[in-house]
Formats: structure tokens, sequence, C-alpha cells
């Protein structure tokens, strides 16, 4: 009676129970193993790291097996006088040949995606990838399109301390970006990663693709995506204080749209004298960005190629000083819109968005001397930085000015703006 009424309830218990080790080691695989991804590289590496998680449990049970037994069945009470044999040539000769062959079985199809992963000939598109402290510069080489890749407003503003911000309500929090890089499927891509100041790593597991990025070297890597999507990814290098806040965000298009972005993108640059694409146009003048268009672009037949060919920053920023001038002193709208889509990027983080700062550490912008006094003054600490404030020279002159501009004007400040050819002087 008590059996029949305990059966049941221990019937379903245990099939719950099942249930529940079925779920929870579906869930360690999605959540723990590595990634299928969406390339063929990418599904070579993971079947390289299931077939050698095998041969790992494969031995695991051997080695064990035999030890357990040996410990049990050799125990004390069953062999009170141990057996003394010594050396045996064979049992030396068997170790060392089976882990040998063992590890010869995996080198070779290891090698085999190895060399295929650095095999970057013949790519369709060649996309320089920069690390800075904190964000990813992409340059689609030979294609007039650049630009920064930073942390979403939405997270940055909710990761600050103290933001009152419940971030599991934050969409992506921590992996999304202003602007993802936008890459087409199917075709063969070429990254060319590098930093600018100190070493990043790039890294998107559903690519197979992590790379460390370093000061002063060009390393290479490639990736063909199969399917359209959104893959995420992060810094992989312990790069300073915000290296958990430059992530990346891979957006694989089919050719057809991709062409359209990319069509638009231009569209964007060669429009780029009124501050509204002001980011878009700072890659023109990033030192960087110039260095490699000299090294790597032939010349590109379209209205980008004039400030491809000159041979420095300097001389690209000065062909965009007069037409931003211009932009400035008609319509100051649509510079303060400009800069302050600069100042969330870049400033609110510290100085938050009204300008009040998180005193005492980082100060208020609201009235401060330095904000609405000689523009100077401003500009070379923006340019150069100051103690705990970051250098922010590598952002065009276009763009500081519309910070500054932004700053000077914003929030009950009343200060003159700031023209381009203003920071060009404080450089
Ligand atoms: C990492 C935090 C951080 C970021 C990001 C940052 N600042 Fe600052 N900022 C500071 C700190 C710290 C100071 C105080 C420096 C000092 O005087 O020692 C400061 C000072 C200033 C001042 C002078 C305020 C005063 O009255 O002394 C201005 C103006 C300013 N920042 C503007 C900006 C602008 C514009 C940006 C974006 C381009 C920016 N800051 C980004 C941390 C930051
Ligand atoms: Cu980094």
């Amino acid at each position: 009676m008590a059996i029949k009424s305990f059966g049941g309830p221990i019937a379903a218990a245990g099939a719950t129970w099942a249930a529940g080790i079925g779920q929870a080691l579906a869930y360690t695989g999605e959540r723990y193993n590595l990634p299928l991804g969406v390339t063929e590289i990418s599904r070579e590496v993971h079947g390289l790291h299931m077939l050698i998680f095998w041969v790992c449990v494969a031995i695991a049970v051997v080695v064990f097996g035999a030890m357990f037994y040996s410990v049990f069945a050799h125990r004390r009470s069953v062999h009170p006088k141990p057996a003394d044999f010594h050396e045996s040539t064979t049992v030396e000769i068997i170790w060392t040949t089976i882990p040998f062959i063992i590890l010869i079985a995996m080198a070779i199809p290891a090698a085999g995606t190895l060399i295929k992963m650095e095999d970057t000939r013949n790519a369709d598109l060649t996309i320089k990838v920069t690390g800075y402290q904190w964000k990813w510069h992409y340059d689609y080489i030979g294609k007039d399109v650049a630009f920064f890749s930073t942390l979403s407003a939405e997270s940055n503003r909710a990761r600050q301390l103290g933001s009152g911000i419940d971030v599991t309500t934050v969409p992506n929090y921590l992996v999304d970006v202003d602007k993802p890089l936008v890459l087409p499927v199917g075709q063969k891509i070429r990254f060319l990663v590098t930093a600018n100041d100190v070493i990043h790593a790039w890294w998107v597991p559903e690519l197979a693709v992590k790379k460390d990025a370093i000061p002063g070297y060009i390393n290479e890597i490639w990736t063909r995506i199969d399917e359209p999507g959104t893959y995420r990814g992060v810094c992989a290098e312990l790069c300073g204080r915000d290296h958990g806040f430059m992530p990346i965000v891979v957006q694989a298009l089919p050719e057809d749209e991709y062409n359209a972005w990319l069509a638009e993108q231009k569209g964007s640059e060669v429009a780029a004298a009124p501050a509204a694409t002001a980011s878009d146009a700072a890659v023109d003048a990033a030192p960087a960005t110039a260095a490699a268009a000299a090294a790597e672009q032939s010349p590109a037949p379209s209205a980008g190629a004039p400030a491809a060919d000159e041979p420095t920053a300097v001389a690209a920023a000065d062909t965009e000083t007069p037409s931003a001038a211009d932009g400035g002193g008609d319509d100051s709208g649509e510079a303060m819109a400009a800069g302050e889509k600069i100042y969330s990027a870049n400033c609110a983080a510290c100085h938050q968005a009204g300008g009040t700062g998180i005193p005492p550490n980082f100060p208020s912008l609201v009235g401060s001397a330095v904000t609405t006094g000689a523009s100077e003054e401003l500009l070379s600490q923006i340019i150069k930085g100051k103690n705990m404030m970051p250098p922010f020279g590598h952002l065009s002159d276009q763009d500081i000015a519309a910070v500054a501009t932004f700053v000077r004007k914003s929030w009950g400040n009343d200060a003159s703006a700031v023209k381009p050819a203003d920071v060009a002087a404080q450089r």
C-alpha cells in the first residue's frame, strides 16, 4: 500500500531528474563549449576540439581505470605480501609508443586546419582593424570607408558606478556597439590587425578568429562567413582600465545588402563637410589611417582620393578645414548635434550626460573655467589629456571642434564656438 502510493511520485521524480540531467548537459554544452560557429574554419576548430576532448576522455578512462583497479585489486588485505618486480622494457616501450602515436594522430588534422587559417591569399576584401584604448577602428582598405566602433551609449550609461540601471534590462549589455563591423557573407575577408597604443586582441568566437593587435606590427587573419547574422566578441587582451568595455559586433549581410550599405557609407563620406557626419570624416585625419591609406591604397576613383593621396594627416586635415568652417559658420545646430554624439561616445562616461561630472574625481563642465575660458587651453587639454583624463588626439580636428563647441554651449555654458582650424593650431 505504502509502496504503491510512493511508486508514482518516485517514478515521476526519477523522470524529472533524468530530464533535468539531459537539459543540464545540453545547456552546459551550449554555454560552456566552443560555439560551432558560422565559418568552415570555426567548424573545423570545433571538430578538432571535440576530437581531442574525446581522446582525453578515453585516456582518462584507461589510466584512472587501471589505477582504481590496481588500488582495489591489490589492496593490502588481499595481498599482504607485495610483489617486488622491477623494470619491464616491454611496458616502457608500450607506454612511450602509444602516446607518441596518439600525439601524431592529433597533430595531423590540427596542422591541416592551422595551415588553412594562416592562408590569407586571394582575399576579396581587406579590412584593417586597429585597437585603441578602448575602442576599435575599422578601415575598409581601398573602399574609402572607415570608422570607429565604440561601446553602445546604452551599455555605457548602465555600466557607470551608481547608474541605478538594472543591467539585466539592457539588451546585449557590454557586447553592443554604436557602429558594427558590416561584412558580406560568402567572401574571403582578410583582417590586418594592429593597435595604436597597447596590445589588444580581436576575438569573435563564432568566426573562430582571435588575433593579437600589437602596436607596430600587423597580424593577418581571415574569415569567410556562411550565414548572415550578428556575431559578438570582445577584446581578449587585458589592455587597461576599460578593457571590458571595447566589444566587437560583426554584422554579416547578404552580398547585395552589404553593397548597398557600403554605397551608403561612401555617400556619407563624400558629403562629409557638414559636421553631422564628422565622425565618418574623422578617419581621413586619423594618423594611423592616413598612413595605411598611403601604404595600402592605390588611388581610388572617388571623391575621397585626393585626401588619401596627401602624404600626411595634417595635409588631409587642412583640406577639410575650409568646408568645415563654412558649415560651422552658418548653422551651429548641426555642429551641436555632431558634438553631442561625440560627447556621449567619448566624454559622458566621466563627465556624465548632463556635464555634471562625478566630483571630486571627474570635474563638472557646467560653468567650469577651462570649458568656458580660452579655447586654446580647452583644446590642448582635449588633445593631450590631463592626469586622469585620457588624450583624444586621435579624433579629427572636426570632431574635436564639434565636441569643444558642444561643451562650450551646453548646460547653460555660453562661450564662443571652436573651429577645426583652431584645433589644428593646437596640435
Ligand atoms: C576617463 C575619464 C574622462 C574622460 C573620458 C574625459 N575626461 Fe575630461 N576630465 C577628466 C578628469 C579626471 C579631469 C580633471 C583633470 C585635472 O585637472 O586633473 C577632466 C577635466 C576636463 C575639463 C576641465 C574641467 C575643469 O574645469 O577643470 C574639460 C573641459 C574636459 N575634461 C573635457 C572633456 C571632454 C570634451 C571630453 C571628451 C572628449 C572629456 N573631458 C573626456 C576625465 C575625463
Ligand atoms: Cu583592448
